[in-house]
């Protein structure tokens, strides 16, 4: 995705090199194992893209980022990298942004107690953010979960539809990203309509952002894809893309054919 007219936002380039440090000081927990551990996805990028919707919506009418927008940027990528830690042991998943991932690298229970670690700074950032804020975190946390599930589900389901997939990825991408520009609104003291209105550009940003992920997996190379493509389908997880694909049963049989296995045709 190409961040570069955001990032030339001056305010938005600002809050994300101030970010950092207090992502890093976030994590701190004075164990040099553990702080190795969580600071391994940190160090290794990421689009913070997360937080940028956070900074951009805090910074929308022209004001410097406070501390507190900064917390409430640092709260949701903590979120985030969590469930990138977890999504990787489900995955067995061998790289992340480019790296080893945690779980290949340190094994699996390091991966989901350092993911546990994780949210539990984001829940401490977030009330002291206040109530509220720590209040839309918990339910976000929930939606992701849920997401989660669903997708996982659709594996075992043959009545796959795209409400389904559409529900799934409200709660496993879009919710984080609608909170994210929810919590920017709300740490800039921004009027309840502003907020409302960051919040909806949010959660259709997340799903836009999934679907062209999603379409991706499909249609571009194993170079720019950093995994080979159709890896989605290959561990059971039906996208919208593959959803109209398999609606076509001669497209579903071929790729069953390239997959090894028969796939189901998905009913719409
Ligand atoms: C532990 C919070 C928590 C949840 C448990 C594992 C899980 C349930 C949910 C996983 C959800 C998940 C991994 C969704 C995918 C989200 C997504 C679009 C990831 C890629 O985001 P980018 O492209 O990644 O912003 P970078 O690396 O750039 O930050």
């Amino acid at each position: 995705m190409d961040l570069a007219p955001l990032l030339e936002l001056p305010s938005l380039g600002d809050g994300l090199s101030r970010l950092e440090p207090v992502l890093r000081e976030a994590v701190g927990s004075g164990d040099p194992f553990l702080d190795e551990v969580v600071t391994h996805l940190i160090a290794a990028g990421g689009k913070r893209i997360r937080p940028s919707l956070a900074l951009a919506a805090a910074t929308s009418r022209g004001r410097r980022a406070t501390r507190e927008d900064l917390l409430g940027g640092v709260t949701v990528e903590l979120v985030h990298l969590a469930s990138l830690y977890h999504d990787d042991v489900m995955d067995e998943a061998t790289m992340r942004r480019k790296v080893e991932s945690v779980n290949a690298r340190w094994g699996n229970l390091v991966a989901i107690v350092a993911g546990d670690y994780l949210l539990a700074r984001s829940a401490e950032i977030a009330a002291s953010l206040g109530a509220e804020i720590a209040g839309l975190l918990a339910r976000t946390l929930a939606a992701l979960c849920q997401g989660q599930v669903a997708e996982v589900q659709a594996a075992f389901r043959t009545d796959r539809s795209e409400d389904h997939y559409l529900e799934t990825i409200a709660g496993k991408t879009a919710a984080l990203m609608a909170t994210s520009c929810r919590i920017g609104g709300l740490t800039a003291g921004l009027p309840s309509g502003e907020v409302e209105a960051l919040t909806a550009f949010g959660e259709r940003f997340g799903m836009l952002f999934q679907l062209r992920d999603d379409v991706l997996d499909v249609m571009a190379d194993a170079e720019t894809l950093g995994k080979p493509p159709g890896q989605d389908l290959a561990e059971g997880v039906y996208t919208l893309p593959a959803l109209r694909a398999l609606a076509d049963p001669h497209v579903g049989q071929e790729l069953g054919r390239l997959l090894g296995r028969p796939l189901d045709v998905a009913q719409r």
